[in-house]
This record gives structure tokens, C-alpha cells and sequence, in this order.
């Protein structure tokens, strides 16, 4: 069967929520030999670009939206092993969470699948993070980076208390910004060190900040 037509059967399956098959499918897509990140591109980031449209413009509700996410999650899955490989050397360490008030996790998730699969130790401390919570984490792991995501616009703003909470404690770690409704112009704004549109910018993001070629 034609390539194209594979990427939209699987595209559909993230649509209509249908993980198990689209967790197989990725699978077999993985055994056929496909590029995984084609597979992301081109399948699962467009499948969950049409269910955010249609969210948007109120086609489909909660509900749906979350059976959506749980299918990209198992196609992730199973592209991750494919992404991350096996890395023995340690380019860096970079913390990952979503700021506090705030859910989303699809695209952080892949952040880190995408940063690991470059050489980075990520750090990730989930969803809902307050400025207490990165600082207490940093000061643990002690990272190279600290990079935090958001996908509404009203918990965005809530990036620059911790940037701010950081600053109060004298902590000059690099802090990196990304989710769908950010730009570089608040990066800048809010004193952030980079900003990333998505996994692959973040990776490139983080081996400039870094000096890392
Ligand atoms: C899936 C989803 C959900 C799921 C989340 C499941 C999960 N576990 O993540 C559920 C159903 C829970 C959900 C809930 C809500 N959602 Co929602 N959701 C989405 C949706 C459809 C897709 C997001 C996604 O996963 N995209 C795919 C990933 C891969 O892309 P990404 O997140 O943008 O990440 C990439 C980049 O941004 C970047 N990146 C991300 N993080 C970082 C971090 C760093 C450091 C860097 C460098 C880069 C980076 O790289 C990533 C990979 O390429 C978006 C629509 C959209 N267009 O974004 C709405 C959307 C974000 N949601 C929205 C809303 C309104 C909500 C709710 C308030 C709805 C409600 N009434 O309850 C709640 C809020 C819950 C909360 N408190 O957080 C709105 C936000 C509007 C706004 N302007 O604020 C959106 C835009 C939909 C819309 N068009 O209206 N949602």
C-alpha cells in the first residue's frame, strides 16, 4: 500500500481515538523500515492538528480531545524507542515540566523524547508545576537548562513568575519557553533565554544555549 495512505490511516486513528490500532499501526509502520520522525510529522503531529482545529472550532468537545491524547500517547510510545535510542554519552541535563494550572502534556512529552534522542538527560517533572517545584527539582538534579511549557494562554503567563522566582534566588540556570500559543516576542518579554516552535527547534535550542554542535 501506497506510503501516503498508511500516514493518513494513522492520522485518522488519532483523530477518531483509536489507540490500539494506532499504536499497531505505528508499529508496523516502525517494521516497514519508516523514517519515525515522518511518522510523527507527517501522521501523528497532522492527526493532532485537525483534532485541534476541530476543538477550536467546537466539532468536538473534551471527551474526544482526550481519547485523541491517549492515542497519540500510545503511538508515542511506541515511537519512542525508535526516537531515543541508545545514547551512552550525556550531552547535558535538561529539567522539563508544564507550568502550573496546566494539563497538557503531548508536547512536552515529545520535547523530551526528542532531547533524549539527541543525548540529553531529561529531568521531567510532569504537569501543574509550580515556581517552587522547578526550583526545588533544579536544585536536585542541578541542570544544565530548565525548560517549561504551556498551551493557554492564561497559565503562559504564569512562566514569568518562575522566571522571577529564579531570579529572586539568585539562580542563573538558562530558562527555555515552548507550547502552541507562544512567540518568541513574549519569550523576550518575560526575560526568557529561548523559545522553541517545536521538538526539533527545542533540541537545537537547547545545543546552541549549551555551545553544543
Ligand atoms: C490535547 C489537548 C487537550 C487535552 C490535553 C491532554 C494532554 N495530556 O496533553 C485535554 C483534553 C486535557 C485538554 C484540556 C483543555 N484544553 Co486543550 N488542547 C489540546 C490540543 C487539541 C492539542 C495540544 C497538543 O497536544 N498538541 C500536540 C503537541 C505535540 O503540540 P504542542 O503541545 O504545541 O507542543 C509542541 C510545541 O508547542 C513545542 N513545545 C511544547 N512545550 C515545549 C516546551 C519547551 C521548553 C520547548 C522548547 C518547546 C515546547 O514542541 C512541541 C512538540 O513539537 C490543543 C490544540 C492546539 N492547537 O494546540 C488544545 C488547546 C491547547 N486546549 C485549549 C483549551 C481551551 C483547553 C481547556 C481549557 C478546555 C476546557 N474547557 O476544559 C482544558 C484546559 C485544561 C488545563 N487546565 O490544562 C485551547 C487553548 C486556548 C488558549 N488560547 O488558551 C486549545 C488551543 C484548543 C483551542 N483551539 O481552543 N486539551
Amino acid at each position: 500500500m501506497e506510503i501516503g495512505l498508511k500516514f493518513e490511516e494513522l492520522s485518522n486513528m488519532i483523530i477518531e481515538g483509536k489507540h490500539l490500532d494506532a499504536e499497531s499501526s505505528t508499529k508496523y509502520l516502525l517494521e516497514m523500515g519508516i523514517d519515525p520522525k515522518n511518522i510523527l510529522d507527517e501522521a501523528l503531529m497532522k492527526g493532532m492538528g485537525i483534532v485541534g482545529q476541530r476543538f477550536r472550532d467546537q466539532q468536538i468537545f473534551v471527551p474526544q480531545v482526550l481519547i485523541s491524547a491517549r492515542a497519540m500517547k500510545f503511538s508515542m510510545k511506541a515511537l519512542e524507542p525508535y526516537l531515543v535510542g541508545d545514547n551512552a554519552l550525556s550531552k547535558g541535563k535538561v529539567l522539563l515540566g508544564t507550568v502550573k494550572g496546566d494539563v497538557h502534556d503531548i508536547g512536552k512529552n515529545l520535547v523530551a523524547i526528542m532531547l533524549q534522542g539527541s543525548g540529553y538527560e531529561v529531568i521531567d517533572i510532569g504537569t501543574g508545576c509550580s515556581a517552587e517545584k522547578f526550583y526545588d527539582e533544579y536544585l536536585k538534579h542541578k541542570t544544565d537548562i530548565v525548560g517549561m511549557s504551556a498551551l493557554l494562554t492564561t497559565t503562559m503567563v504564569y512562566m514569568k513568575t518562575v522566571i522571577e522566582f529564579f531570579k529572586e534566588k539568585n539562580v542563573m540556570v538558562p530558562i527555555i519557553i515552548g507550547g502552541a500559543p507562544l512567540n518568541q516576542r513574549f519569550a523576550d518579554e518575560i526575560g526568557a533565554d529561548g523559545f522553541g516552535r517545536n521538538s526539533y527547534d527545542a533540541v537545537k535550542l537547547v545545543d546552541k544555549i549549551l555551545n553544543i554542535n
